[in-house]
């Protein structure tokens, strides 16, 4: 076994997204493509000597090769101990809950989260700090530069690692240590919540579907709800990692989980649904004919937390990124915390957590979490629902139709326009930032704008600011119209219009959502544009 210097060029393009580098595979697989990024991971780190690091994907294709390679790279820099998933597996939050318990310096998630999968999908690659959470800025920044100056790369040509048997081996003087993907996790879980409650919930008949989406919260559900918690065996579908996810798009909204929202609201509906994404950090719940959207997710899970052994104490503080609903504010009044509103990403709410400043996290995008560990959380999203459900005896139903009754609802959806031309996608972001100023205390109709900015955000922790996060429109009564570009995306440019207006007409609380956002829609399309310059007659997605 040596150590092998292998002389590279710089790749454009190396720059961080939303959640780390996503690229397609193809890209990834232009040789030094990803030895490159995970080189200038690695120059950013520094000394490695003594460093312990977590390593795992969601199990997509070109995972387990990444892996072998990360390994390889890994070793040549000095890493003293690698913690693996078995097969390579590892959620995103899992990632997260292994690097806090087992106090590594860090972790690197290979996952292209919700984007679809297999030898012509996506793949991604993200590094998370020793607080367990995706790397801030200022170090994907560094990493930028880094992929920009390299010349050469340093990697072992040891052989391949076993990586489906649990236990230890070598690569040069590196240990490397295959666990369990769920074990760790799961123990976490059975501290946080009610798991007697839960247990006592199935026993009585309670039916539910989770779907995994043939990605990487499968063996999570299985063994927490059906081993764990005694759901009867079929509760988890869809429950085996899949590299091409059997095909489909594993992003839990209701338009690819299309098959579980048919169940939902079929005459044989279970009581409770459940989705997850590709990588298990995202969330969907669903009641019977009822899906919850995530903004009024982190409300409701706001409000009733404290039937949760682990959030019994109260919250610190709640935050969410700036497109999501205003409705977990309410919530935050109500209980006399603070509300936090950050840019789109869970980046941002690391140092709030780490702060100890809030302790409940969403977003909009079907994400939600706490401060248990320093990402998103899809399979804990789910088991606070079960344990609210559980603790409350009531319906998804009830829990969000009196949540509405008691602070308002505010009706939210989010328009996608997915792959279209980049310029188009300037453009319109261009010509709405250039009339900023015109739209301030203009009349729409029905409404008044009181605020027209692009979204800046100033880190309470560390001051460090991050401007252009998004354009926003708040009209006097609170209702909002959110414009941003994705930034996870590896096809064109994708526009997202976030949509938001309140509501507390006791008689109004039962409106189709797209209709009661519909005259925001129509003043959307006429300070933007959006439809025109980009040649679409609408939205690819609607959430
Ligand atoms: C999207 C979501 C954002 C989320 C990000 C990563 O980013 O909008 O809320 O944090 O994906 O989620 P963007 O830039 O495309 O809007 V995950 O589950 O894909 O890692
Ligand atoms: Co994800």
């Amino acid at each position: 076994m040596t150590i092998q210097t292998v002389a590279t060029r710089p790749f454009n393009g190396q720059r961080p997204g939303t959640s780390g580098l996503r690229k397609k595979v193809t890209e990834f697989q232009t040789p030094g493509y990803l030895e490159n990024f995970v080189e200038a991971i690695f120059t950013t780190l520094g000394d490695c000597a003594g460093m312990t690091l977590v390593l795992g994907g969601d199990g997509r294709f070109f995972n387990r090769t990444a892996i072998q390679t990360i390994l390889r790279m890994a070793a040549a820099h000095g890493v003293r101990k690698v913690f693996v998933g078995r097969g390579g597996l590892l959620s995103t939050p899992a990632v997260s809950c292994v690097i806090r318990k087992r106090h590594a310096n860090g972790g690197i998630v290979l996952s292209a989260s919700h984007n679809p999968g297999g030898p012509h999908g996506d793949f991604g690659i993200k590094f998370n700090i020793e607080n367990g959470g995706p790397a801030p800025e200022k170090i994907t920044e560094a990493i930028y530069a880094n992929t920009q100056t390299l010349h050469s790369y340093h990697i072992s040509d040891a052989p391949e690692v076993d990586i489906d048997r649990i236990g230890a081996a070598r690569v040069e003087q590196m240990e490397v240590e295959v666990i369990d993907p769920v074990a760790d996790y799961a123990g976490l879980m059975a501290r946080l919540f009610d798991f007697d409650a839960i247990r006592g919930l199935f026993a009585r008949g309670f039916t539910m579907r989770f779907d995994g989406m043939h990605a990487a919260s499968g063996p999570y559900a299985r063994a927490i709800i059906e081993g764990m918690l005694g759901a009867p065996a079929g509760t988890v579908i869809n429950g085996e990692p899949l590299e091409d996810f059997g095909g489909h798009h594993p992003d839990p909204n209701p338009v690819n989980a299309a098959e579980l929202i048919a169940l939902m609201s079929g005459p044989d509906a279970p009581d409770f649904g459940a989705a997850s994404d590709g990588d298990g950090d995202r969330n969907m719940i669903l009641g019977r004919q009822l899906a919850v959207t995530p903004s009024d997710s982190l409300a409701i899970i706001a409000a009733n937390a404290s039937v949760a052994p682990g959030y019994r104490d109260g919250l610190a503080g709640i935050a969410r990124s700036m497109p999501t609903s205003t409705a977990a504010d309410r919530v935050a009044e109500a209980l006399g915390i603070a509300c936090y509103e950050t840019p789109t990403g869970w980046k941002y709410f690391g140092n709030l957590m780490d702060a100890g400043l809030a302790t409940l996290c969403g977003e909009e995008s079907y994400g939600t979490g706490s401060s248990h560990i320093r990402e998103k959380d899809g399979v804990w999203a789910v088991l606070f629902w079960l344990n609210i459900l559980a603790a409350t005896g009531k319906s998804v139903n009830e829990l969000v139709r009196e949540h509405w009754a008691r602070f308002g609802r505010n009706y939210y959806s989010r328009h996608d326009y997915e792959a279209v031309e980049v310029m188009a996608a300037e453009d319109v972001m261009m010509a709405l930032r250039r009339r900023l100023p015109a739209f301030t205390r203009q009349a729409f109709d029905g409404y008044r704008v009181a605020l027209a900015d692009d979204f800046s955000y100033s880190d309470p922790v560390d001051q460090s600011v991050a401007s252009h996060q998004g354009v926003r429109i708040i009209m006097d009564d609170g209702s909002r119209i959110v414009f941003r570009l994705s930034g996870t995306g590896t096809e064109g440019a994708t526009v997202r219009l976030y949509l938001e207006r309140y509501e507390s007409n006791p008689a109004r609380l039962d409106l189709d959502t797209q209709e009661a956002l519909a005259a925001l829609v129509a003043i959307a399309e006429q300070v933007s544009g959006l439809k025109r310059r980009t040649g679409r007659e609408g939205p690819s997605v609607i959430t």
